[in-house]
């Protein structure tokens, strides 16, 4: 089989969306060859504005090492050589089947991303399931906002990003935004915290630094990392002493409240300035602003949920909000800040472990016997649950676990925690296989590569971190030698004489989608492109074609079986690998502005390497000072796992006790080579967010 890829006259001009992060900033495309970006001022989220990120996307379509054939290697150790697609798709079809005779169906995994439209997570979710009849995917989303999922489902019974759409922002009282800094990872969002804030409202950042975020905020609370469990239950129990509870709203809409205030009662502010190290009067500001309106936000993003207890976390920030009568109310509430561009469908359509189509879990009958039914097979024919991300990674090429990964939008080898433990396993694998553009680090050891459209070469539909769907369109064809996500699933579904439908197209895959979700939580039934085009994106749950969407959900009641939210009473234990004498030093990492995730593609872009071209670390003067460590010094950064190499970068903007990486780069700057994988209890998200290290300094740079 060959692609056959129509090559229509590229429109003029193209309404779509910015390829890298969830605020999914609209943007113009024109021409035909270079493609130039400008932003859109009809979409809430960005409304004219963009990030360099997005300014500088359309290189991505161009960089000069873009893959366009098929690579194949002859055995390990051997080079990646170009090859047909025939070639390509025959030897990943044989080896699944050889394997899946050898050792069962759950010796073939897959791994997605939460990059991916929700036509190709979806088709990646039915694919593994009916097509390698594996249990074994998951996706990178389980690294990104599956702690803050797991907390909003206990209080809410549903996971919606952000509770109402993002220009509700603006009209807030005041914002407590814990654990993101949004000046870098979403810049054009801003703009929202700063109509609130011209308005009167107030911005509260909680965050181990004094980010460019922080620096715009009205109180800037500065914790240890992972200790903001104690600090909202220290605010809760200010909240309490000070008679700040919304008791009409405790008493009508939520459940469990009664435990919650016999466990704050042990955070006495005093202690839970000794836990955080942040000062009694600044807990008593916060709050304070914080229940001074009726319509106020907090917001998590990954600076309190990537930890070993982010799910309780997550928690304890919805109990505060509950407390005051936030959630449920117009304009106000409790949300969590989705981090890659379909981070939100990318959860709803069945590519993690535990679930299918629609938000439903793989684990109820009823879910399996609709699902099954729209795929057309038995539904005792649909595996199980299978491993999260990180026990998938590590369960590779063991006795155990799966001999061969298929490998859609992600890149580990950078990105996973503990990296040179998963890279061992990528490794010792007999076949990886790797759809992307470019080589990344993962695809540099695959065994067989597959060049993939991107996001301007293809339609299809993304999720906003309001829960907006919005259409991704098409503004030229892909580079000839080039295939869809869409067309490799096809061709292999086609190989391995897979049951069910394989369309190509988009279109005709959100229609299945649209059933398979049918009656679920995140119900698209409802949604088509049409209305998509016609309403400037639709708001999941969405039932019927003649329902409205649902921009605001829990106004009448929450999702739980008796439309109460439920409160959860939450305890500190702080972080999973507290410092000691050899390690005296907490490690945390995030993003930077001018890259984005692993670095596979920001890497690629002049102006983006340029801005931020190396990994560093960012020291206190007065810890660098101790250690002999001179601003522009390479310092070892030693961790239990590894050690990696960066700049010292000195700034009073980070507290004494820590140091912050990114973890953009490959090679010995790599910040996962120290990361701790000790995982949530319930999400089993890693603990990228803190670990102990020892700093050495090694000198200045040449
Ligand atoms: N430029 C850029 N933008 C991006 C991305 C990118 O890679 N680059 N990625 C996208 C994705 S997938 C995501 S998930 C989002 C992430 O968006 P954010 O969550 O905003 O990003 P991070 O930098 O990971 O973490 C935010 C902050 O958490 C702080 N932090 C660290 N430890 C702790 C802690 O224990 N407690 C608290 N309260 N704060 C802590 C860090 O200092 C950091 O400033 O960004 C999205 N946007
Ligand atoms: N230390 C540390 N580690 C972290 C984090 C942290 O804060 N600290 N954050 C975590 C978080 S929140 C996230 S989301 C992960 C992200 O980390 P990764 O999962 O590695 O994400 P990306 O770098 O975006 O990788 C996407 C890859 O897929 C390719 N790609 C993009 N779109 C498509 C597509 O449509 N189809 C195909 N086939 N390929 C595509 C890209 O070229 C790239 O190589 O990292 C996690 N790792
Ligand atoms: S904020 Fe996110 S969506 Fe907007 S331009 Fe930047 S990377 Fe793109
Ligand atoms: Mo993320």
């Amino acid at each position: 089989m060959t692609a056959t890829l129509p090559q229509t006259a590229p429109p003029r001009s193209t309404a779509t969306h910015c390829p890298y992060c969830a605020l999914q900033c609209g943007m113009r495309l024109d021409g035909a060859g270079p493609l130039t970006v400008t932003p859109r001022d009809d979409v809430p989220a960005n409304r004219g504005g963009l990030c360099q990120k997005g300014w500088t996307a359309a290189e991505l379509l161009t960089v000069p090492d873009r893959i366009t054939t098929p690579l194949m290697r002859a055995r390990r150790g051997a080079p990646l050589e170009p090859c047909t697609w025939d070639e390509a798709l025959d030897r990943i079809a044989a080896g699944a089947r050889r394997l899946r005779a050898a050792h069962g169906p759950d010796a073939v995994a897959v791994f997605g991303g939460g990059g991916l439209t929700n036509e190709k997570a979806y088709q990646l979710g039915k694919f593994a399931r009916i097509a390698l009849r594996t249990s074994q995917i998951d996706y990178n989303g389980r690294f990104c906002m599956s702690s803050a999922a797991a907390a909003s489902n206990r209080a809410f019974g549903m996971d919606r990003g952000l509770p109402g759409p993002i220009t509700d922002l603006g009209r807030a009282d005041a914002i407590l935004l814990v654990g993101g800094n949004v000046a870098e990872t979403m810049p054009p969002f801003v703009r929202h915290l700063t109509d609130m804030r011209e308005r009167g409202g107030a911005l509260v950042v909680v965050d181990p630094r004094r980010t460019a975020t922080a620096r715009q905020a009205d109180l800037h609370l500065q914790p240890a990392p992972g200790t903001d469990l104690a600090l909202a239950n220290g605010l809760l129990h200010l909240a309490v002493m000070e008679g700040l509870l919304d008791e009409d709203h405790i008493a009508e809409r939520t459940t469990g409240f009664a435990a919650v205030r016999t466990a704050v009662n042990a955070y006495w502010p005093d202690r839970v300035e000794r836990i955080t190290g942040v000062p009694v009067p600044l807990m008593r500001e916060a709050v304070r602003l914080l229940a001074r309106g009726e319509r106020s936000y907090i917001l998590t993003a990954r600076g309190a949920e990537q930890h070993a207890r982010g799910v309780d976390t997550v928690t304890a920030f919805i109990n505060l909000a509950l407390a005051l009568g936030l959630p449920g109310r117009e304009g106000s509430g409790y949300g969590c800040l989705t981090g890659q561009g379909n981070g939100q469908g990318g959860r709803e359509h069945g590519q993690k472990a535990d679930q299918l189509p629609g938000y439903r879990s793989i684990a109820d009958p009823a879910a399996r016997a609709h699902v099954a039914g729209v795929w057309g097979v038995d539904p005792d024919d649909l595996p199980g649950p299978g491993r999260s991300a990180y026990e998938l990674l590590m369960a590779l090429g063991t006795a155990e676990g799966p001999k061969a990964l298929l490998l859609f939008g992600s890149n580990p080898v950078v990105s996973a925690p503990r990296a040179l433990a998963v890279t061992e396993r990528l490794d010792s694998l007999d076949l990886l296989v790797v759809a992307d553009f470019v080589l990344s680090e993962t695809a540099a050891r695959a065994d067989v590569v597959l060049p993939t459209a991107q996001w301007a070469e293809e339609s299809g539909t993304m999720t906003n971190l309001e829960g907006r769907v919005l259409r991704r369109r098409r503004a030229l064809p892909p580079p000839p030698g080039v295939r869809t996500d869409l067309e490799i699933l096809a061709a292999l579904a086609d190989r391995l004489d897979a049951p069910g439908k394989w369309s190509t197209e988009p279109a005709e895959v959100f229609d299945e989608l649209r059933a398979a979700s049918a009656g679920g939580l995140a119900d698209y039934s409802g949604i088509t492109y049409e209305r998509v085009e016609n309403e400037g994106g639709v708001f999941w749950p969405c039932p019927g074609e003649d329902h409205p969407g649902t921009p605001r959900p829990f106004l009448d009641r929450f999702a739980t079986p008796d439309g109460r939210a439920r409160f959860v009473p939450v305890e500190h234990h702080g972080p999973a690998e507290p410092t000691d004498a050899d390690y005296p030093v907490t490690l945390t990492t995030g993003r930077v502005l001018a890259q984005y995730q692993s670095g596979a593609q920001t890497r690629r872009v002049a102006a983006l390497t340029e801005a931020a071209p190396e990994p560093f670390v960012e020291i206190h003067p007065d810890l660098a000072e101790r250690l002999g460590i001179a601003h522009g010094d390479d310092v070892r950064v030693t961790s239990r796992r590894g050690a990696a190499t960066a700049r010292a970068r000195l700034t009073t903007a980070i507290r004494h006790d820590t140091v912050f990486m990114p973890f953009h780069w490959a090679g010995e700057g790599r910040a996962n080579l120290l990361t701790n994988p000790a995982l949530d209890p319930t999400s089993r998200m890693p603990e990228f967010k803190v670990c102990a290290v020892r700093l050495e300094p090694l000198g200045v740079n040449a």
